[in-house]
């Protein structure tokens, strides 16, 4: 009886280049399972597989700035996702990017950022994702989506071919970070100096997750209405309880609850226009059920944001049997 509501483009990129261990290409086959899928058919929300990208940079054709590796296979990804997500979005749809590393975050925002005049833009992570080629320690692109993707930072950017088609495409008003705790030197003063709005751990401990959704809301709002959003979620937001078969886990991250709690929030909002799901790596685990609970956090999660409730789902037609 519900009417007919967007259906979830499922983008399926398997890529993990962005960073130095593999197993984050194998992340859309653990997410794309029958609870997920499933669960999205009974919110009214059906799941189509919209596209279907890997790494197809051959290694000894990659390109790689002084310690940042493999700069061709990213950008060549990235702009296949870029058009994927501006395709999904112009035919209805709402993206959802199951990932890989969060390099891909570059070419998923700037899809939603092109199919809209304004977005706003909800990253979930530990991490900040801001270091330039010149200030990342790594040499990982996955530490480094937002300073393609942010106006302010493009004159921190050493010129990069392989990069020609991006242009940047948010504004650093617009970003707003959940989850933080693990921050480059760099990264805390680019967020000091153009005043992002940044909730750290901490501050979801000072505030509540309920008030930290409020004044996100709010600080996404202009001329009285809320911008259409884009939220990249990295799984390593969750506390490593929950989610363990990731890269780089950081003690005392989000509960499984409050992420779900961001998720729901976000779904009564209406706004959602893209969602990622980045950095399951199902190879980095201490046991099977290491992997079990990063999938079934990562599921959980994703069908937040479309209305999956702990007190469950009303399914159309479905009646309780009388004898
Ligand atoms: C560090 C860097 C990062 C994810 C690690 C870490 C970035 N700031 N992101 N794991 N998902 O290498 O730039
Ligand atoms: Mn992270
Ligand atoms: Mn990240
Ligand atoms: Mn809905």
């Amino acid at each position: 009886s519900q009417k007919a509501q967007k259906k979830v483009a499922l983008i399926h990129a398997k890529f993990s280049r962005g960073q130095g261990k593999p197993g984050t290409e194998l992340g859309p086959n653990y997410l794309k399972n029958k609870f997920l899928v499933s669960n999205l058919e009974n919110l009214n929300h059906p799941a189509v597989d919209y596209a279907d990208l890997e790494e197809d940079v051959p290694a000894h054709e990659e390109v790689h700035y002084n310690h940042n590796r493999n700069l061709l296979s990213t950008s060549r990804i990235n702009q296949k996702l870029s058009k994927a997500v501006q395709n999904a979005i112009s035919e209805g749809h709402v993206p959802v990017l199951l990932g890989g590393d969060h390099s891909l975050a570059i070419g998923s925002v700037h899809g939603t950022a092109n199919a809209f005049s304004q977005i706003g833009l909800i990253w979930v992570d530990a991490h900040a994702d801001m270091n330039t080629p010149l200030t990342s320690s790594s040499g990982n692109l996955h530490g480094q989506p937002l300073s393609f993707l942010l106006y302010e930072l493009d004159k921190y950017l050493p010129k990069l071919e392989q990069f020609d088609w991006l242009r940047p495409c948010l504004s650093a008003r617009n970003l707003v970070y959940i989850g933080l705790r693990d921050l480059d030197p760099e990264e805390t003063i680019l967020i000091e100096k153009y005043k992002i709005k940044a909730f750290s751990m901490s501050d979801v401990h000072r505030l509540g997750i309920h008030q930290v959704m409020k004044e996100t809301f709010e600080h996404l709002t202009v001329n009285g209405e809320l911008l259409p959003l884009h939220v990249s979620v990295d799984i390593d937001s969750l506390d490593p309880w929950y989610a363990p078969a990731t890269g780089t886990p950081v003690l005392g991250g989000l509960s499984l609850p409050e992420l779900m709690f961001i998720g729901n929030r976000v779904h009564e909002t209406g706004k959602l226009r893209t969602l990622d799901l980045v950095e399951v790596n199902p190879l980095l685990k201490t046991s099977d059920s290491d992997v079990d609970k990063t999938v079934f956090s990562a599921s959980r999660a994703i069908l937040s944001f479309f209305g999956y409730k702990t007190l469950g789902t009303l399914i159309d037609g479905h009646q309780v049997p009388r004898p």
